[in-house]
């Protein structure tokens, strides 16, 4: 009953810990979500999203950009991550100041003091777009955290553990929410569920994640 009275009530800032080392932040986005929006259409003006392949030949359904010193890939060769856009060949965009300082910000209040970012991975997922299970371990030093926002619609997230066969947690991400993994999380596998069509009033039809990782 009471559940039913808090349904419809718009959610609130809270901090929650996932499991050990993962910790949410619940619309920690939202007052920000504006301006990084704008800085998202900057940086894609000059590193378009895309479409990569991954080793096995196939593409991805979610579109990449990248801003930072370091900007993740994928092709034939493998996955790494590179000073270079592998599209224009110049250096992927300087990562806007509103980025990495809701980066920091959002570290912080979980935990993690003083990261300092040099990748942002920018996925946008249509409709139907999914990411599955993975590690993120393309990065030097997992002693960092990685921070992810996400903005638009909304998706189920899976966190498993740290072997694939674990069945994974199913948690649901908003507009705004914000998840800091570091620690005994950071190796963890996780994924997105398929993107449920949707309309959103800053993003359209897609969802868009950042995540901030010390790629070196
Ligand atoms: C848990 N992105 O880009 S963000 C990715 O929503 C990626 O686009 C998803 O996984 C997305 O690699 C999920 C949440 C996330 C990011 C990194 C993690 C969860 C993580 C690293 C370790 C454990
Ligand atoms: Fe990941």
């Amino acid at each position: 009953m009471t559940q039913d009275l808090f349904r419809e009530l718009p959610p609130e800032l809270t901090l929650e810990n996932l499991v050990e080392g993962a910790v949410v932040l619940r619309q920690f986005a939202v007052s920000e979500a504006e301006q990084l929006l704008t800085d998202i259409q900057q940086v894609s003006a000059k590193a378009p999203f895309r479409h990569m392949k991954t080793p096995g030949g196939h593409t991805m359904s979610v579109a990449m950009s990248c801003c930072g010193d370091q900007g993740w890939v994928t092709d034939s060769r493998g996955y790494r991550y590179q000073p270079e856009d592998p599209v224009s060949g110049l250096p992927w965009p300087t990562m806007p100041e509103s980025l990495r300082t809701l980066a920091m910000k959002a570290a912080d209040a979980a935990g993690f003091v003083g990261f300092d970012p040099d990748a942002c991975l920018i996925n946008r997922y249509p409709p139907g777009a999914k990411m599955g299970l993975h590690q993120d371990r393309d990065e030097q030093d997992f002693s960092h955290p990685i921070v992810s926002v996400s903005l638009g619609l909304p998706v189920v997230f899976q966190f498993g553990g740290l072997k694939r066969n674990e069945r994974p947690l199913r948690v649901p991400l908003a507009h705004g929410d914000v998840v800091v993994w570091g620690g005994p999380a950071r190796l963890r596998y996780h994924g997105v569920l398929t993107l449920k069509a949707g309309t959103h009033a800053l993003t359209g039809d897609y969802r868009y994640n950042l995540t901030f990782r010390r790629a070196c």
